[in-house]
């Protein structure tokens, strides 16, 4: 699928050895110890229901290839980013039969393929590496001279040295080499067409040299999405030129600090995306937007206001980009930094009768009858009609976002003289259903309870959508 069909899509983020296992069972998966804990891509299978009826219409799975399989520094390869052998599958997920079979119960579901991969290192257990142990780039030269990133500021070594450290190398291939090169983009070709891959998201974008990329691209032939993990947009809009897309990291540090007390600053989240807006390739609208992912703490270990939870999660689905919600955050999962962050998922049974898997579910339908209400709205740019103190309020019409980081105790107002309603419009908070009307001039006033956020549609919008306040 090119990135215009991901243009509407909503993708839920799992890594694989955490989501769920083969057979329903529940073991026990202490995350400190970075064991594997038993999920597999038929685990993915049986739980297509669960995710579905969230209303995502994609997933991105961790990486699929064979990882070093020995008890390392940091444990176990469960998360699948530490490349051994890029041309055999990593058999704790299971068989390439099974990753096929996952494949298609996706598709006949219309809905599509994400996969991870990791093009700039593979991982050592031993410093030097035993660079016979990797396959196909089993000699030394085939990888950059070792030395650690150690300034962040100065791109050659961000493109040269190595990531990992002398416990866990992350060997940097020699991606000036043509051969390199080309190996690498043989076998993204191959990796998509035999998985029936819908999308690519590709690990440490900016270790590699920009000129790497379009061909990577190219050769992958679907939507590509790069991880580019910065906070500010001068420095990742360049990899927006040479890839289809970047996760938004600029806006997520914004919204991550914005939202986490109310103290948070509402104008610097807006100043971000208005600055990734300008200058960004296809402005917001390709890139993936998120408030967790399986190397940030998860957003309840900093702060467990349910009504900043709701306002921070709201985002993702309000704004230009595709949504990305990283699996267990329906579940308030709340673990803090790598690797307390990647917990089992089957601890929580997989519950929907939740508040906040109601909320996803909600948000996933709104922008689904957004995007049909208005054929514009995948490609009209979200507008911010005001930011101050601890309110926010974004339209992309037919939808108003009113946000705020007041927390659970504040009792938000919103006024919005230019809302562009027409006047006296029927309306709907969607969250809760609540009617309100717009007032003469389609503006918006309201005023909120126990800081919830409320998005806005017009009644009108939704009627097309069936479920959404359906009465
Ligand atoms: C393991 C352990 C950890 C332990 C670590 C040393 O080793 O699990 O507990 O702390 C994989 C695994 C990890 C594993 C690593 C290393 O490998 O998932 O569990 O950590 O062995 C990608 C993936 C990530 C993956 C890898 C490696 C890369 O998403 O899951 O990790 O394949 C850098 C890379 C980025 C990478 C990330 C982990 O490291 O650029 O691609 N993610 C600065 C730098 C960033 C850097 C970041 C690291 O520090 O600029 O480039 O990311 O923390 C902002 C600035 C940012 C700054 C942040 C911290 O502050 O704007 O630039 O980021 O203000
Ligand atoms: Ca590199």
């Amino acid at each position: 699928a090119s990135a215009d069909d991901w243009r509407n899509r909503s993708i839920y983020q799992l890594v694989t050895d955490r989501f769920a296992t083969p057979d329903g069972s529940s073991p026990a998966c202490d995350t400190s110890n970075r064991k594997y804990c038993g999920g597999t891509w038929k685990g993915v299978v049986n739980k297509l229901d669960y995710i579905q009826n969230m209303g995502f219409d994609a997933i991105w799975i961790s990486p699929i290839v064979a990882n070093v399989e020995s008890t390392t520094a940091y444990g176990e390869a469960f998360h699948g980013y530490w490349t051994e052998d890029i041309n055999s599958l990593n058999s704790h997920f299971g068989s390439g039969d099974d990753l096929k079979a996952l494949s298609s119960a996706l598709h006949d579901r219309q809905m599509y393929l994400m996969v991870d991969v990791v093009v700039n290192h593979m991982a050592a257990t031993s410093d030097p590496p035993n660079y016979s142990s990797f396959e196909p780039f089993s000699a030394q030269a085939d990888f950059h001279s070792e030395c650690f990133i150690t300034d962040y500021n100065n791109q050659t070594d961000v493109e040269q040295c190595w990531l990992g450290d002398k416990n866990l190398p992350l060997a940097d291939l020699n991606t000036e080499d043509d051969n390199i090169v080309n190996t690498m983009n043989t076998w993204i070709t191959t990796l998509v067409n035999n998985y029936t891959v819908d999308g690519v998201r590709i690990d440490t974008v900016k270790h590699i040299r920009k000129d790497f990329w379009p061909n990577f691209a190219k050769s992958a032939g679907v939507f590509t999405i790069g991880e580019v993990l910065d906070n500010a947009t001068t420095y990742v809009s360049a990899y927006t030129q040479v890839i289809d897309s970047v996760l938004d990291y600029p806006t997520w540090f914004a919204l991550t600090s914005a939202f986490q007390t109310p103290q948070g600053n509402l104008s610097a989240l807006a100043a971000i995306v208005q600055q990734a807006q300008s200058s960004y390739k296809n402005g917001e609208f390709m890139t993936g937007s998120f408030l967790e992912n399986h190397d940030q703490p998860r957003f309840q270990s900093l702060t467990q206001d349910q009504a900043l939870v709701k306002n921070a999660m709201t985002w993702p689905f309000v704004q230009d980009g595709v949504p990305i919600l990283y699996y267990g955050q329906e579940q308030a999962y709340a673990g803090g930094a790598d690797p307390a962050n990647r917990e089992a998922l089957w601890l929580s049974g997989y519950v929907e009768d939740k508040p906040l898997v109601t909320h996803v579910k909600t948000l996933n339908a709104a922008r689904k009858a957004a995007i049909s209400a208005n054929s514009n709205f995948l490609t009209s740019p979200v507008k911010f009609l005001s930011a101050e103190g601890t309110t926010v309020a974004v339209s992309k019409a037919p939808m108003l976002a009113l946000l705020t980081n007041g927390g659970n105790s504040s009792t938000p107002s919103w006024s919005i003289p230019a809302a562009g309603y027409q006047a006296n419009e029927e309306l709907v908070d969607i969250l809760t259903c609540t009617k309100i009307n717009a007032d003469g001039n389609g503006g918006v006033s309201v005023q909120g309870t126990s800081g919830q956020p409320q998005v806005i549609m017009p009644t009108s919008a939704l009627s097309k959508s069936g479920t959404l306040c359906a009465n």
